[in-house]
């Protein structure tokens, strides 16, 4: 396949390349290419509903089986997703050289996945809004890996804690939730240290994550985008390729 070698990229590798630290950002978009759904396009995740009315713990507390359904579909969906080149590319390029961040606003776990694919699992991602393969407990500290099909059919098969039987959650961070305190904390310490960051993706819109890249940019970084559309980072990107990240990341990343 021959790729795009346009002076837009040779200078977004430039960029790249001359950074010792990068911090790199992913969202949805990354993961489009895997066939999973972003949240804003036009196919977006749920028709009927909006994400920031069904990821709330409003949502959940009102109707847990609902929210669950939409969760253990989304979670079946990932479950047969492949880490494309995009997620594989970033993995190899982070375990050949030093000083790079992954942060992902992603819950799909595809970066974990695409490291142990191509065995750089020393290569972790700052996962900013949790995984939808974990769970966590609505009434003791228990959070632990959580695989099983859903069945959302009725409040008493939704899943139940294995300590104390009570109601778990996805271990997600839904709207109006802090972050992980210590993977914020971390991904902002990273994004101020950087000399570039990446940025794939995303709309650009949720903070406090999109504010990782703000922080970078504000600290000097150079910042590169791969984005279908413009965003409001847009701006602020020494270059913004318009493309599909399973194509440009590669391009950009790969010797
Ligand atoms: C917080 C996990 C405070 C769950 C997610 C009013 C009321 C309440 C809150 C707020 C409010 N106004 C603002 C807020 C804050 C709110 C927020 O930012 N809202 C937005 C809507 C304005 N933020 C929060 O609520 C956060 N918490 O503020 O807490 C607090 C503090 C202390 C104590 C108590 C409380 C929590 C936000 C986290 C929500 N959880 N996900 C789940 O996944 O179900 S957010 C979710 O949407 C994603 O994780 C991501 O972060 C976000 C945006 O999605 P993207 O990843 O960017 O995807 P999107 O579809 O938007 O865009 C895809 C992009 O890819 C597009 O640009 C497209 O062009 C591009 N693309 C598509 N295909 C490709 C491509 N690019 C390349 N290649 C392709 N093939
Ligand atoms: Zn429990």
């Amino acid at each position: 396949m021959t790729r795009p070698v346009s002076s837009e990229i040779h200078k977004a590798r430039a960029a790249l390349a001359h950074a010792p630290r990068v911090l790199v950002l992913t969202g949805a978009g990354i993961s489009a290419d895997s066939g999973l759904r972003t949240f804003r396009g036009k196919e977006g995740l749920w028709k009927r509903y909006r994400p920031e009315e069904l990821a709330t713990p409003e949502a959940f507390a009102r109707d847990p089986r609902l929210v669950w359904e939409w969760y253990g579909w989304r979670r079946s969906t990932v479950m047969e997703a492949r880490p494309n080149a995009a997620h594989l590319a970033l993995a190899r390029w982070a375990g050949r050289r030093s000083g790079v961040s992954l942060v992902t606003q992603n819950v799909d776990g595809l970066h974990a996945r695409g490291a142990e694919d191509v065995g750089t699992s020393n290569v972790r991602s700052i996962e900013l809004h949790g995984s939808l393969l974990r769970v966590r407990c609505t009434r003791c500290p228990e959070r632990y890996g959580h695989r099983e099909p859903v069945d959302a059919a009725s409040p008493e098969t939704l899943p139940k804690c294995r300590s104390c039987r009570g109601l778990l959650r996805p271990d997600v961070v839904w709207f109006g939730e802090p972050l992980p305190a210590d993977a914020l904390g971390e991904a902002m310490d990273r994004a101020r240290r950087a000399g570039a960051c990446l940025v794939v993706g995303t709309s650009a819109r949720v903070y406090p994550a999109a504010g990782v890249a703000a922080a970078a940019v504000s600290a000097g970084a150079r910042l590169v985008e791969v984005n279908t559309h413009p965003t409001p980072l847009t701006p602020h990107a020494v270059v913004s390729l318009r493309a599909r990240a399973a194509e440009a990341v590669p391009s950009l990343l790969e010797p």
